[in-house]
């Protein structure tokens, strides 16, 4: 898979009177390089048609479109991948339905962390770094020792997410991730593009 920095998940939550695809958008304009649809709540119709409208956007950008949890509407909106939780379909199972698309899994521990890369995933979330409301069956903040470990065993890409907000990403950089994830800080920012400019500078940091 194409490598990414900054994954900028929905959460149409924090920006009520806001359109989905624009907020998105600006999230890409401002430099993230990998969106997921995130939608626990909304109705069959509704899902589609917005996984639909950000399929386009990405196609335009240019850039890798997830869908998280729901392999039918990731196949149907011919979504590059899906991301799935622990809790959902096993991910050999993903793999048969999916073929070569991206597949990426949720892990909240090093077995975990282990387990996904040996069954094949292409890439992890690690987390939640720290405590947050965005995700209602969040288990408990895994920290910044989380992020070190999986930076020292794990092979495969990861991704750190979870209350990550720009006043806390160095800390988290500094441990290991090469790759943040957020969706209150993005999505529930005035100026998406804003936010992601300054996630990326502090990447790009890192790296110099
Ligand atoms: N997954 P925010 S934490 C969707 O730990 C999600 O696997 C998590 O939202 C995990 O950036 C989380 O607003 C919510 O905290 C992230």
């Amino acid at each position: 898979m194409r490598d990414f920095r900054l994954y900028a998940i929905t959460g149409e939550n924090f920006h009520p009177g806001r359109d989905l695809v624009e907020v998105m958008e600006q999230a890409i304009i401002g430099g993230a390089d990998i969106i997921q649809f995130r939608d626990k709540t909304g109705s069959k119709e509704g899902r589609r048609r917005k996984a639909q409208a950000l399929r386009e956007l990405t196609r335009r950008w240019d850039i890798p479109f997830i869908v998280n949890d729901d392999v039918d509407l990731a196949l149907e909106v011919d979504a590059d991948g899906i991301h799935l939780g622990q809790g959902d379909l096993p991910l050999e199972e993903a793999r048969r339905r999916v073929g070569d698309r991206i597949i990426g899994i949720s892990t909240h521990a090093i077995e975990e962390a282990l387990l996904a890369q040996e069954q094949g995933a292409d890439y992890i979330g690690a987390g939640p770094v720290y405590a947050t409301r965005t995700k209602e069956d969040a288990v408990d903040p895994v920290g910044l020792d989380y992020i070190r470990e999986v930076s020292r065993r794990i092979e495969i890409p990861f991704v750190a997410i979870g209350g990550i907000k720009l006043g806390n990403a160095d800390e988290v950089i500094e441990a290991g991730a090469a790759r943040l994830c957020a969706i209150s800080e993005i999505v529930g920012s005035g100026d998406p593009a804003g936010v992601c400019r300054s996630f990326i500078q502090k990447l790009e940091r890192r790296k110099g």
